[in-house]
């Protein structure tokens, strides 16, 4: 067998394995949608900066519609049309461009980056929104495809069911709407009892921190699988879908963001790891918060420091019992997956 010559690997591997010393640039997305992470990659390779990458691997998922979660033609809305929801943030400006149940436009990404470029504003919403886009040079498009339209005439002939509507006449566990306040208003934390298919519910959440510890989030999603027409989940909203400050690091979450939002979970795993927490641990306090308020949410939620250290979490919950995520650092020689086992 030819031996490798060892000066040469020593020089190009020694300094990633001193002891201390950040491994940068690093991508890491939530799910195993591991050609976000490849487009991500690339575009750090290619001299672009961290807003680019994040850019990049979200849009690359949108263009793949990413287990039908991310980008056009799936979970169609209560009247069957596909809305987006967007978020970048730029850790060393603290800037925010984000979009909410964005119609028409398939970039929900560049739409939510031209929002923190152009505006002075933080999130656009609805058509208005979309109006903002195609002025600035976005492609109107329809979003549906034959597989929304199939999703939507059978959630119809299920009696629109599962539906987000309660308190509400007629019995929405039963019937469709036109819906009108019910007589009597149950009070108290009503949570989707079923969730027929967990996997309905994937954004992609991505962090990158480039080379000199530019942290930048990244959200894109076409949000719940028949949600009440104008809903705004968590993915675009700063602290809740994702958080980037270049001071300590990142974080980004997915699942069921309607409840995830309330708590700001990528703000508040950012704050833990400026107290010094590792990543892991901060990733899994912050669900913790949720969980003891809603122990069988569905979500997850990465996190990362300007080390280069990361981590994830998951709530277990029937269904999900691991969460996979990917990464991408000096140490992998390409996007490799990680699982970590939800608590
Ligand atoms: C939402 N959090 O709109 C998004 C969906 C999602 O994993 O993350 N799915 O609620």
């Amino acid at each position: 067998m030819r031996r490798l010559p060892l000066l040469p690997l020593l020089l190009v591997f020694l300094p990633l394995l001193q002891p201390g010393r950040a491994v940068l640039p690093l991508v890491i997305n939530t799910w195993p949608f591991q050609s976000a992470t490849d487009a991500a990659w690339n575009a750090l390779k290619d001299g672009g900066s961290a807003l680019d990458a994040v850019e990049k691997g979200c849009s690359r998922c949108e263009q793949d519609m990413c287990d039908g979660s991310v980008g056009y033609g799936s979970h169609p809305d209560e009247t069957g049309e596909t809305t987006l929801d967007a978020m970048i943030m730029n850790g060393d400006t603290m800037e925010v461009g984000a979009v909410g149940n964005l119609r028409r436009i398939k970039s929900a990404i560049s739409v939510a980056r031209a929002v923190m470029e152009h505006t002075a504003h933080t999130l656009l919403v609805g058509e208005s929104a979309s109006e903002f886009a195609e002025n600035m040079g976005f492609p109107a498009e329809d979003l549906t495809t034959n597989t929304s339209m199939t999703m939507f005439a059978e959630w119809l002939r299920q009696n629109c069911q599962p539906n987000y509507r309660k308190n509400v006449f007629p019995d929405p566990t039963k019937s469709c709407g036109p819906y009108k306040p019910g007589s009597k208003v149950q009070r108290g934390r009503w949570h989707q009892q079923e969730r027929k298919d967990i996997r309905s519910h994937d954004t992609i959440g991505m962090i990158v921190i480039g080379p000199s510890a530019q942290v930048v989030a990244g959200t894109s999603t076409n949000g719940a699988n028949h949600k009440v027409p104008g809903r705004v989940g968590d993915s675009p909203i700063a602290g809740a879908g994702a958080y980037a400050d270049s001071a300590v690091g990142g974080a980004a979450a997915t699942g069921d963001g309607d409840v995830m939002m309330r708590f700001l979970p990528s703000y508040l795993a950012v704050e833990l790891m400026r107290t010094g927490m590792d990543p892991s641990s901060a990733c899994k306090t912050a669900l913790s918060r949720i969980k003891k308020h809603y122990p069988g949410f569905f979500g997850a939620i990465i996190c990362a420091n300007t080390t280069g250290m990361y981590g994830a979490a998951c709530n277990k919950v029937p269904g999900l019992s691991q969460f996979s995520f990917m990464v991408s650092n000096p140490h992998t020689e390409s996007p490799i997956q990680k699982k970590v086992d939800c608590f």
